[in-house]
């Protein structure tokens, strides 16, 4: 993979978060492993976005706002579908708070979402309404950033979305495969594998 990066670039760090990570909500293997090689390439670039799952404890996205649901099922908000998760990333909360190792000193804007109690937010662009928008796409576009690459937690809910969204905004997009973990829910990571492609999107191994 090249080093040379151009200033219309940005990295964008999506949710590596405690909750994401060993230990943590959702406990997924391979977070901290991410974390190291992530603040290598942030420092090449220079528009680093991080993002911040970040909900007010009672969120409509927990499975325990529900009484009787269990997490990692589905249920009809206003908005559509919304898949229901453990408690995660409270406000305040250990779980929230960035892995100790990601140095969030590289970041230029760190973006929060889901902060609504009743609006759960995926993309880094556009809350699950699909009409909130997070301002980063306006952010992205008055520093003169044209190519996205995006890397985080998880693969195929947070990345995927801040993926799809970053081609419908008109950016060129990568999805740096190997910086990336997946949940894989009943398949999705393959659902949103195949989406991402569809989409254009390329995808590359950091450290191949
Ligand atoms: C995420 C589920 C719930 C993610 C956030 O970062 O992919 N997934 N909240
Ligand atoms: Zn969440």
């Amino acid at each position: 993979m090249t080093n040379e990066f151009k200033s219309t670039d940005a990295l964008i760090v999506v949710d590596v978060q405690n909750d994401f990570c060993e230990g943590g909500a959702f406990d997924l293997q391979g977070g901290a492993a991410i974390v190291k090689p992530i603040n290598a390439l942030a420092r090449k670039f220079q528009t680093v976005v991080m993002t911040q799952d970040f909900h007010p404890a009672g969120h409509s996205s927990f499975a325990s706002s529900h009484p009787g649901a269990e997490a990692f099922t589905q249920i009809e908000m206003s908005y559509g579908p919304q898949t229901l998760w453990p408690d995660h990333c409270v406000q305040g909360s250990w779980g929230a708070e960035f892995h100790p190792d990601l140095d969030t000193q590289a970041a230029h804007l760190i973006i929060r979402k889901g902060c609504q109690t009743g609006l759960d937010s995926y993309s880094a662009f556009v809350e699950n309404d699909r009409r909130t928008k997070t301002g980063l796409d306006g952010y992205l576009r008055s520093r003169g950033v044209t190519r996205c690459f995006v890397c985080g937690i998880a693969t195929d809910f947070c990345v995927a979305w801040s993926v799809l969204d970053a081609v419908d905004h008109g950016f060129e997009t990568v999805l740096l495969r190997d910086l990336s973990v997946e949940i894989d829910l009943e398949g999705s990571l393959q659902v949103q594998l195949d989406a991402m492609s569809e989409a254009g999107v390329r995808f590359l191994n950091h450290q191949a």
